[in-house]
């Protein structure tokens, strides 16, 4: 596609308006910017504020935020080297137990997090690691699945910006810790598909420390009006690279001290 494309037809509501219908649809595209190179990163993060006021007015809840391409497992696989943040809404929570439901997704992949629930709100700018621990709450070993639009989770950073960052589902393992009690750059993970440990690595992953990621979060939502709430979940990055999920498929996302949680998948919703 050429930088020169003159077509008029590509404004932010089409952008969210083909994102919405591939994702209730359940197909993937190809990336937006081959067609749209007027799809910047300013525009793309309004189109995905759009796609999650949307997702309100049709009676979901924000109940948090994600980060993603925070590690670099993750930003050597996709290719890019920027973090980014997507918006998290009650509609993507899977309860423990509850398996991934493949009908209602495109192409699945999860992988392990840390996750944190914040205890008070957060607002950058000028929010150091330190100072985002502090309005942490408790901290938890979860999984993400994501579930790009985009065909084979191909797309410039832009697309996947306006992809609320390939968000799908998520959840959560059994233990809770308060900040204090465990150190993260040092808390172990390993990811295991079908009884195979496919993965490893420590939550150091995570631009060092998941805290820098939280603080991260704060200070970019902060440039855009945004700030972290109380009672909020982060989910602070992929910690390795992802894996697919096919029908049958079990994904255990073991932690050293906070649990381990079991991904598994039956056709639902088809
Ligand atoms: C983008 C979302 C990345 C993470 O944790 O790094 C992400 C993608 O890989 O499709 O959620
Ligand atoms: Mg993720």
């Amino acid at each position: 596609m050429t930088g020169t494309d003159a077509r008029t037809d590509w404004d932010l509501a089409r952008v969210v308006d083909e994102l919405a219908a591939a994702e209730a649809g359940r197909y993937d595209r190809t990336p937006i910017t081959e067609e749209f190179p007027g799809l910047d990163l300013a525009l793309a993060y309004e189109a995905q504020d759009e796609l999650i006021r949307r997702k309100v007015a049709a009676g979901q809840t924000v109940t948090g935020v994600k980060l993603g391409l925070t590690s670099r497992a993750k930003q050597r696989r996709m290719g890019i080297d920027a973090p980014l943040t997507g918006w998290l809404t009650d509609a993507m929570t899977l309860p423990a137990g509850a398996p991934a439901p493949l009908g209602e997704l495109i192409h699945p992949r999860v992988e392990p997090e840390i996750v944190f629930v914040l205890g008070e709100d957060l607002a950058g700018p000028g929010i150091t690691a330190a100072r985002a621990m502090k309005s942490v709450a408790t901290v938890h070993g979860g999984f993400e699945i994501i579930d790009s639009r985009y065909r084979d989770f191909r797309f410039a950073l832009p697309d996947v910006v306006a992809d609320n960052a390939s968000a799908a589902r998520w959840g959560s393992g059994p233990v809770a810790l308060s900040p204090g009690d465990v150190d993260l750059s040092l808390e172990a993970c390993l990811v295991e598909v079908d009884g195979e440990v496919v993965a490893t690595a420590t939550a150091a992953a995570v631009q060092g420390h998941p805290a820098e990621a939280l603080a991260l979060a704060a200070n970019s939502l902060a440039a855009r009006g945004h700030r972290l709430e109380a009672g909020w979940v982060v989910l602070t990055g992929g910690i390795t690279d992802a894996v697919f999920l096919h029908p049958g498929t079990t994904v255990s996302v073991h932690f050293s001290h906070l649990g381990t949680v079991t991904v598994t998948v039956t056709v639902t919703g088809a």
